[in-house]
């Protein structure tokens, strides 16, 4: 039994890029049947582009054991969505693939931490280049890209066909169409201040201003999202702002300049500006940030073993910012760093705010990027 007949034909189809508005639409009116038969083939094809991409990587990456056990889980994952090709959708049919999407979820749970190691590993047995670095880079944004919108379609069915039942009841699936964002902050900064208290380490303050321009009329802001993609990005750079504050002026310094946060709802963009005194970041390192291969990742990962006593509680994996633009990327958002050398730090955090607007941004396989020669084609949807 060979995938890669399979990985070959079903890459060459483009994955099919939903809007927010067009899953809200899906979980209103689509039925269980339908999203059976549209998620047995996407699934297929979205894993497949990202399998072709692989064979652009460095060879001895590959060959690393987190590399390999990744691709394990990928290729259990393929054969179960394939064994469905030709079955009708009767009820247990339905219930079936139903349980095997959570199995597939739960699988992959640690697929970025599994990564982070494996290119650890890869670092300890060979010098890597460069071109290596950046080639690798480009793969790890897009797979965890594609990452993201595979959970988030394998949690719309499960959510909307299965079981589980969603954290609030106006939600269609996984999808909120009024995300509070003044209170998504809230739980962001709650689960810092946990952590920071757990760690020893005092809590600055935050201060909220938020403007709701587009509809006036309602206060607070809110914004048809994924409510989990806010408390992700929102969590990782307050965290990254509180950290940075207390560092700077020490740990029993009297008082603390507080995170200001501002939240703009225009009509193109909502917008979160987290501000810090933190003393900020030079330009040479702010763009280090943002790459997986100059990540500070703590070295108990490498054997499990290492420090392991002592998990750096604060420190994530080093992946936290580069995932974070993910998130904000993923529906057509942004985020970006801006410092002030000695000063502090701002982050902006835009998302569209409207859920026409909200389309996936999906990696395609695009195999003239990788000749130097021709860039023909977006490899983007
Ligand atoms: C800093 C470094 C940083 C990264 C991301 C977000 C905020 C901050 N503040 O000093």
């Amino acid at each position: 039994f060979n995938l890669s007949s399979h990985i070959e034909y079903y890459s060459k189809f483009p994955p099919t890029s939903f809007t927010l508005k067009s899953l809200i639409d899906f979980a209103r009116d689509g039925d269980i049947k339908q999203s059976y038969k549209f998620l047995r083939v996407e699934l297929l094809i979205r894993w497949s582009h990202m399998r072709k991409e692989m064979e652009y990587l460095p060879p001895k990456l590959l060959e690393m054991p987190s590399f390999k056990l990744v691709n394990s889980w990928y290729d259990q994952s393929y054969s179960e969505v394939l064994e469905f090709k030709n079955t009708e959708p009767d009820a247990s049919t339905l219930r079936k693939f139903t349980e095997t999407l959570v199995g597939i979820r739960k699988r992959h749970a640690d697929v970025v931490s599994t990564l982070a190691q494996a290119y650890m590993e890869f670092e300890k047995v060979s010098l890597v280049s460069l071109i290596e670095k950046n080639r690798i880079q480009y793969f790890y944004d897009r797979f965890f890209m594609n990452r993201i919108g595979i959970r988030t379609l394998l949690y719309q069915h499960t959510l909307l066909f299965g079981d589980e039942l969603p954290e609030h009841s106006q939600q269609a699936g996984i999808i909120d169409p009024c995300v509070d964002v003044v209170a998504v902050i809230g739980d962001a900064y709650s689960t810092a201040k946990y952590l920071f208290e757990h760690a020893c380490y005092p809590v600055p303050k935050v201060e909220i201003e938020s403007y709701n321009v587009k509809d006036h009329s309602t206060n607070p802001v809110t914004i048809v999202y994924i409510p989990s993609h806010i408390y992700h990005i929102v969590f990782e750079l307050l965290k990254n702002s509180l950290r940075a504050t207390v560092e700077r002026y020490g740990l029993d310094a009297k008082e603390y300049p507080p995170v200001r946060i501002i939240i703009v709802k225009g009509h193109e963009d909502l917008t979160i500006q987290i501000n810090d005194r933190g003393g900020g970041i030079s330009r040479s390192k702010l763009s280090q940030l943002f790459h997986y291969m100059y990540s500070t990742a703590p070295k108990y990962l490498v054997d499990g073993t290492e420090n392991s006593k002592k998990k750096p509680s604060i420190a994530g994996l080093g992946y936290g910012l580069p995932i974070a633009r993910l998130y904000a990327q993923y529906f057509q958002g942004n985020l970006k760093l801006a410092s002030i050398e000695n000063y502090g730090t701002s982050a902006y955090v835009s998302l569209q705010a409207t859920a026409e607007n909200a389309s996936e941004r999906l990696p395609i396989f695009c195999k003239s990027r990788y000749s130097y020669t021709t860039k023909k084609g977006s490899d983007w949807t």
